[in-house]
């Protein structure tokens, strides 16, 4: 059969299981990423399975979401993370290095390999003609550990480019595009998998920006073949050695085709509060805009900064706006220093931001009570920007520049610069900041350090024959893992310390929630259509699971939080008939039947609403595995008495 690059990377990577869409495989992973806000618990994990040094390729743990420090925290975290690299075995990104997507594109990532990483924007390296995978940091450690990543064998769906984007048009406004077509829950156990003349056309930070993206479909991941232009990245980044050319096979059969001509690509905007409300940029103009962000893992490339210094070139912002601009890496920054990019942008008035998440993460750079915020991000979650009342916009470089100037949504095509250049030549490589690993010896006598905020991760407890619970919170559709578990400059800090951070478990959804967790004892959260999407914080399962949540049920769920649940011993279920999802309410006493035969022999749960006196069913769905780790009490129990055999 005609394959696809996705079927061809990933069946040169199987282990377990069989390629068929919906069915559960496990791959092996060739290179490993993680970022501090999920870091710490991926390595705490991992300690305790007593495995001495990683057992991948290659692994980088990467300091670039908890970089605030108001406070010992943060750099208490630092620490701990550069301590764990040097005796595992990792590579050691320093904090100010850059955002670990961008980073991992420039300096680490191969076509045809594949990538774990413990944040939901892994499929970045997507752009390289890698299969980079998000997933909760329990799966990053086990991978480290050498066992294989398990996934439902997805659907591959072709999108096929022709064209060429035009003036003032860019790879967000494909992507954004995307999203309006496919919806946030659109991609869920799907790869978008990119071909088509159009593709030679995008240069690979280009394309890194549509697969980061992709993350927001709910896409297990995306990716675009591995042509000359990613042989000219390669080379740019003096590491054309690692260069293959992989496509799919001509004619290879997809799933569904999706075609997009990038000629007609206008800018878009994804509007308040989910990046699939999206409007062309010429039905917003003239909204007043009191912020404007560039940045983030989606858009922080020298072409991303360029394009805004161009558009911003001799003039200064408009006077109601504050302009902030966060480099995604020190090689950006450093080449964009080199190329007169900073200057230009810093004359405009532009404030120039740590190149870090930051604002993408609520992390300072917060807009003004009742704001306008444009940015170049990826999210625009309810609160996420740390103002509970704010309006952001996800929208192009361009169309933030040309905002930024005018102080009103603008239509980057209306300001287009005289001239338009192309900075990717301007790539002198520095590494100084990326610790290597350490040899073997050296690395066994490095000690752990541990500061007081540093707290042991909860074992999950294994699943029960019968579990008796409240329903804590009863919530709606597209419920994402930042109304379950916020960050935020208050809260990421707590990252490493449960027992804290679970006090603000779904606090901008209902306040009342932690003291009615506790007050129940064991708990049941009822939730609707693509529950948990968003960021792969595994905090969202394990912070529930400390307040004694013991199962969710659902009408669908996102996959990397529903790996999260199962990983912490959470049943996730879905309603049978979805129907019963009216019939149940928080507060309701409920009891779930026969829950361990029903985990072996794949028959629906038994729910029984003692309150309203009736029944309903609930199915689980899941894999043989799944099930097994579900009765380990967790993916640790189950994966180190798997290592030990
Ligand atoms: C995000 O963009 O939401 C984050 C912060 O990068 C998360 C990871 C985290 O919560 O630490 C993600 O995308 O997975
Ligand atoms: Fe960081 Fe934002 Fe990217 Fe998440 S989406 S990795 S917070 S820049």
């Amino acid at each position: 059969m005609k394959q696809t690059l996705t079927d061809k990377i990933l069946q040169a990577h199987l282990i377990e299981g069989k390629p068929v869409a919906g069915e559960e495989v496990g791959i092996r992973i060739d290179q490993t990423l993680t970022q501090d806000a999920t870091g710490t618990m991926v390595y705490l994990q991992y300690e305790s399975m007593d495995i001495p040094r990683v057992k991948t390729e290659l692994s980088v743990s990467y300091i670039d979401h908890n970089t605030q420090q108001a406070g010992f925290m943060n750099m208490d975290d630092h620490r701990f993370l550069q301590s764990a690299a040097a005796k595992y075995g990792l590579y050691f990104s320093r904090p100010g290095n850059g955002i670990c997507h961008q980073v991992h594109l420039e300096r680490f990532g191969i076509p045809g390999k594949t990538l774990l990483g413990s944040d939901s924007h892994t499929p970045t390296g997507g752009g390289l003609g890698m299969i980079a995978i998000g997933a909760g940091g329990l799966d990053v450690a086990c991978a480290m550990a050498g066992a294989p990543f398990y996934l439902n064998y997805p659907q591959v769906i072709g999108v096929r480019l022709t064209g060429e984007l035009q003036p003032m048009c860019s790879a967000k406004d494909v992507i954004l595009y995307l999203l309006k077509l496919e919806t946030v829950k659109g991609g869920v156990g799907k790869v978008y998998e990119y071909f088509g003349k159009g593709v030679s056309t995008l240069s690979v930070p280009q394309r890194a920006t549509i697969t980061n993206m992709g993350a927001e479909l709910g896409a297990t991941t995306s990716v675009f073949p591995s042509d000359e232009k990613t042989l000219e990245f390669l080379k740019l980044q003096k590491r054309e050695s690692v260069w293959t050319e992989l496509k799919a096979d001509d004619d290879a059969e997809y799933a569904r085709i999706i075609d997009i001509n990038l000629s007609e690509i206008v800018p878009y905007a994804a509007c308040p509060h989910m990046p699939d409300i999206v409007k062309p940029v010429s039905e917003l103009e003239g909204l007043p805009v009191s912020q404007v962000g560039i940045g983030s893992c989606t858009n922080s490339s020298i072409n991303d900064l360029g394009a805004a210094a161009e558009i911003l070139d001799g003039k200064t912002i408009a006077e109601n706006v504050s302009l902030g601009i966060a480099p995604g890496s020190r090689q950006v920054m450093l080449n964009s220093i080199e190329a007169g990019i900073f200057s230009k942008l810093v004359a405009s008035g532009a404030r120039i931001l740590e190149s870090a998440c930051g604002p993408c993460i609520g992390m300072g750079f917060s807009p003004n009570s009742g704001g306008v915020s444009l940015r170049t991000f990826n999210r625009n979650f309810k609160g996420r920007s740390g103002t509970a009342d704010a309006s952001v916009y996800l929208v192009s470089p361009e169309t933030a520049a040309a905002s930024a100037l005018t102080g009103v949504f603008t239509d980057p095509r209306k300001t287009a610069p005289a001239v338009r250049r192309d900075y990717s030549s301007f790539c002198a490589v520095n590494d100084s900041m990326i610790i290597p690993p350490l040899p073997e010896q050296e690395a066994a006598a490095v000690e752990i350090v541990k500061g007081p905020n540093i707290k042991e991760c909860p074992k999950a407890k294994p699943v029960e024959k019968e579990i008796a619970a409240s329903v804590v919170l009863k919530t709606g559709d597209n419920i994402t893992t930042d109304h379950i578990m916020p960050a935020g400059s208050k809260i990421l800090p707590l990252r490493s310390n449960i027992p804290e951070i679970s006090k603000h478990v779904f606090e901008q959804v209902d306040p009342e929630f932690y003291s009615r967790a506790l007050e129940a004892g064991q708990g049941v959260i009822i939730g609707g259509e693509n529950y948990g999407q968003g960021s792969s914080r595994e905090h969202a399962a394990l912070a529930p699971m400390y307040l004694g949540i013991r199962a969710v049920i659902a009408k669908s769920f996102a996959r990397i939080h529903k790996a999260n649940l199962i990983n912490f011993g959470i049943l996730p279920l879905t309603f049978e008939n979805p129907d019963d999802y009216e019939a149940v309410d928080s507060g309701d006493r409920l009891v779930l039947q026969n829950v361990v035969e029903a985990l072996r022999s794949g028959a629906p749960v038994t729910v029984k609403n003692e309150t309203r006196n009736r029944e309903f069913k609930a199915v689980h769905g899941l894999a043989d595995r799944a099930v097994e780790v579900m009765l380990a009490g967790g993916a640790l129990n189950y994966t180190k008495a798997r290592l030990e055999h």
